[in-house]
């Protein structure tokens, strides 16, 4: 069974990392969001991308939810030291990474093909796919101004609600190669249980990706990140909350209208499920607590019939 998967970050990497877990890893493709890319001390910095590839690598820290397991932060400390920019941490062993495709993103090669040589580097047989190889970036309207993404959300610390949200650089952007390809031979497509707003909708943002899954010919599953109407971790239900007015199963549905089929949604919700119009619920688990869990909920988020 072929699938591709379009994931944000922290959540969405787990998922993925339960999806290679159950599935043969080179069947899986994942369409990554590329809207919170930041460029800081010179470094091109794609942490959702960076997620998954360490998720899947094995190399991720469990309880931090970015970056590396076994991090040190000594280059961070010098800047620091020195007074430089530190406020978006990046650790020694992340740093390696970051200096390796910035280099070869100013040598001119696409975000998709050093991507692609990072994963095989680290081993990986899954196909991490970023959305689009053009410059695309979410910005977000707020009461106290407009920011780019990791300014609010790590150096405001997500404190800001948010009235709007735009894609810069979406109009013109076209999927990255290998994209549309993993969509059209997908067996299922499935929307990863990362925040809707600010890590799914940057996918969305590139018209052909919409496209294609406006116009599927097989079943798209959506993962609700929320449990109990709460967010395990960010702002996701804050967001709901401000913009879709709830955080109930139909709220998230209503994030991504005539693109799915089907929603997981989490026991905790299973007595909300009015106005999901036909999208079909699918109520588990979804907490991704260990191994048995994320794969509890894949298997879930698979048995739709096509
Ligand atoms: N998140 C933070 O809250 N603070 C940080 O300093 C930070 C640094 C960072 C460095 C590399 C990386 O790949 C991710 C990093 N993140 C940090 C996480 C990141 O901002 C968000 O988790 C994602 O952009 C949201 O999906």
């Amino acid at each position: 069974m072929k699938v591709a998967v379009l994931s944000g970050g922290v959540g969405g990497a787990r998922f993925v990392r339960g999806l290679v877990e159950l599935l043969p890893p080179a069947d899986v493709t994942v369409i990554g969001n590329v809207g919170d890319d930041v460029e800081v001390l010179g470094v091109h910095v794609s942490p959702d991308l960076d997620s998954i590839l360490y998720a899947l690598a094995g190399l991720n820290d469990e309880e931090r939810g970015w970056g590396r397991a076994d991090e040190t932060w000594n280059a961070l400390d010098t800047v620091s030291g020195l007074g430089g920019e530190s406020w978006f941490r990046l650790g020694d062993r992340d740093l390696g990474l970051h200096l390796v495709r910035t280099q070869a993103l100013q040598a001119g090669v696409p975000l998709s093909a050093v991507t692609r040589r990072l994963a095989q580097s680290l081993g990986l047989e899954t196909t991490l796919v970023p959305a689009t190889d053009d410059t695309l970036r979410t910005w977000l309207d707020t009461p106290a101004g407009t920011f780019p993404f990791q300014e609010w959300f790590v150096a405001r610390g997500h404190r800001d609600e948010v009235d709007r949200l735009r894609f810069e650089g979406a109009e013109d952007a076209t999927a990255a190669p290998g994209v549309l390809d993993a969509l059209a031979v997908a067996d299922v497509i499935l929307i990863a249980p990362s925040n809707p707003y600010v890590s799914v909708w940057p996918i969305l943002a590139v018209a052909a990706i919409r496209g294609a899954l406006a116009q599927r010919a097989v079943p798209c599953v959506a993962v609700s990140p929320l449990i109990g109407g709460r967010a395990v971790k960010g702002p996701a239900d804050r967001m709901l909350a401000r913009m879709a007015g709830g955080t109930s199963p139909a709220h998230v549905t209503d994030c991504y209208k005539g693109l799915i089929d089907a929603i997981v949604v989490d026991e905790a919700d299973g007595d909300e499920l009015d106005g999901l119009g036909d999208v079909r619920p699918i109520v588990t688990r979804t907490l991704m607590s260990d191994e048995d869990a994320r794969r509890r909920l894949v298997e879930a988020a698979l048995a739709v019939p096509a």
